[in-house]
C-alpha cells in the first residue's frame, strides 16, 4: 500500500492517493466526511475550526460506493480558499496587486517549535509562508480521508476496529488502565476533550480554560487501541518490517508529536522483568495473555491481542503569549508571529492516530494476506488463521 498527500494549508485543497487497495472496499464520501468532521472537534480548537468545511470529493478509484482496485484519490476543498487565492496562487500575480494584500506580507519572525526557521535555511526562501503552509496540521485531512478507507479495509477483511482517547491533557490525566471499547465511539466523540472519564474530562477542559486565559496553549498524550488484529502482522526478522517500529514512524509522524509509547512503554523500563511481560496461558478459546502490558506487540509481530500505542502531542507553537525570536530582514530580537491558534488540538491528534494506525495495519494486513479484492484478502485472513500450527 501506497500513499501519499499534497496541498497547503491555505491552497485550493489537500490531496490524498492511496494505492494497492483491493476492490470491493465500502468507501463514501459521506464517511469520509463524516471522519473529516470528527477531526475538527474538540474543546481549545481555533477560530477557523468554526468556519472552514472541508469539501470531500472522490476524484477517482471508487464507484458506486466502492473500491475498484485502482488508486483512489480524495480531494477535500478548504473553504477559506477565496480569501488566499492571490496570496497562494500557482500562477505568478501582478505585484501590485499583491502589495496591497496585508496577508501577503512577508513573515520575517520565524515561530520557535513550528518548521519555520528550519525550513526557511533548508530551502534558501527568506520568509516562513512556503514553510508553514505545508508544515500545518491542516495536512491531516488528508490524512484522515485515506484512513477512513484503510479503516473500512480492515473491517471489512479481519474486523479491526480501532478507537482512540485522550489520556492526558495538560496537568489533567485519565485513570490508568480505563480502555475504550469501538462502540465507545459515540460516547468520546460527545466529550469536549475526548476522554471517557467524566471527573477527568472536566479537569481537562479546566486546563485548557486556564491556558486560554494565560494566553498560552497546551499538549497532552492520545491512546490508540486496534481490537481483532491477527497474530502475525509486522515481523522480528528485520527492523524495518517490525509492526511496532512502523507504528511509532507512522504516529512521530503527526504534526507537533514528540513522543511515542507502545504498551506500557516507559513505564516497563521502570519495573523488574517480571512484572514487564505478559504470561501466556492456555484457554479454551486457545492460549491468551494474563495482561496487556506489551500493547500487542512481541519482537516486531502483533500477538493477537488488544494492540495498544500512545502518542505525546507538544503544546501548539502558535504560542499567543509570543515567543522570542530573530526578525530576519533586520537580525533583530523579534517577537514572533501570532494571529490565531489552537489552544489545544489533542483531541483532533487522536482521530489523526487512528488514521494512521490504520494506514500501517492495512499495509501490514495486504503484505501478510495478498488479495486484489476483498472477498479474496478475508479468505486468505481466514485460511491463515484455521491453520495456525499453535493455538
Ligand atoms: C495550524 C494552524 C491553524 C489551524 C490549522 C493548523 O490554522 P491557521 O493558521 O489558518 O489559523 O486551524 O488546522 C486546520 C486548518 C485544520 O483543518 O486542522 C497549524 O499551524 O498547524
Amino acid at each position: 500500500l501506497r500513499w501519499l498527500t499534497a496541498g497547503e494549508s491555505h491552497g485550493p485543497a489537500l490531496v490524498a492517493t492511496l494505492e494497492g487497495l483491493p476492490a470491493g472496499v465500502p468507501v463514501t464520501t459521506a464517511a469520509v466526511a463524516d471522519a473529516l468532521a470528527r477531526r475538527r472537534l474538540g474543546y481549545g480548537r481555533g477560530a477557523r475550526m468554526k468556519f472552514e468545511q472541508d469539501q470531500v470529493t472522490f476524484l477517482g478509484g471508487v464507484r458506486h460506493g466502492e473500491s475498484m482496485g485502482s488508486p483512489v484519490a480524495i480531494m477535500v476543498g478548504n473553504t477559506e480558499w477565496p480569501k488566499w487565492e492571490q496570496v497562494m496562487s500557482a500562477d505568478p500575480v501582478d505585484p501590485e496587486v499583491l502589495a496591497g494584500l496585508a496577508r501577503n506580507e512577508a513573515l520575517t519572525r520565524p515561530r520557535p517549535g513550528h518548521a519555520d526557521l528550519a525550513g526557511m535555511q533548508k530551502y534558501s526562501i527568506d520568509e516562513a509562508r512556503p514553510i508553514l503552509e505545508r508544515a500545518s496540521a491542516r495536512e491531516t485531512a488528508a490524512r484522515v480521508a485515506l484512513g477512513t478507507v484503510a479503516r473500512s479495509f480492515l473491517k471489512e477483511v479481519c474486523g479491526i476496529e480501532i478507537v482512540s482517547h485522550v489520556v492526558e491533557l495538560g496537568a489533567a490525566k485519565a485513570p490508568a488502565g480505563v480502555l475504550p471499547l469501538p462502540a465507545d465511539e459515540a460516547r468520546l466523540d460527545e466529550d469536549p476533550v475526548r476522554c471517557l472519564d467524566a471527573d477527568a474530562s472536566k479537569r481537562m477542559v479546566a486546563e485548557i480554560d486556564q491556558a486560554h486565559k494565560d494566553g498560552d496553549t497546551l499538549g497532552g498524550v492520545v491512546e490508540v487501541l486496534a481490537y481483532g488484529v491477527p497474530v502475525g502482522l509486522g515481523s522480528h526478522v528485520h527492523w524495518d518490517r517490525r509492526l511496532d517500529a512502523r507504528l511509532a514512524a507512522a504516529l512521530m509522524g503527526i504534526q507537533a508529536i514528540k513522543g511515542v509509547e507502545v504498551g506500557d512503554g516507559f513505564e516497563l523500563a521502570r519495573v523488574p522483568g517480571s512484572q514487564a511481560h505478559d504470561e501466556i496461558v492456555p484457554t479454551p478459546d486457545g492460549v491468551k495473555r494474563t495482561s496487556g502490558r506489551s500493547g500487542g506487540t512481541e519482537g516486531g509481530l502483533s500477538t493477537g491481542e488488544l494492540l495498544r500505542v500512545r502518542a505525546a502531542m507538544k503544546p501548539i507553537a502558535t504560542v499567543p503569549r509570543a515567543l522570542q525570536t530573530v526578525d530576519v530582514r533586520t537580525g533583530e530580537p523579534a517577537k514572533a508571529h501570532h494571529q490565531r491558534s489552537d489552544v489545544c488540538a489533542v483531541p483532533a491528534a487522536g482521530i489523526v492516530a487512528e488514521a494512521m494506525v490504520a494506514l500501517v495495519l492495512a499495509d501490514a494486513v495486504l503484505e501478510k494476506f495478498g488479495g486484489d479484492h476483498v472477498t479474496e484478502t478475508r479468505r486468505n485472513v481466514q485460511g491463515y488463521l484455521d491453520h495456525l500450527i499453535v493455538r
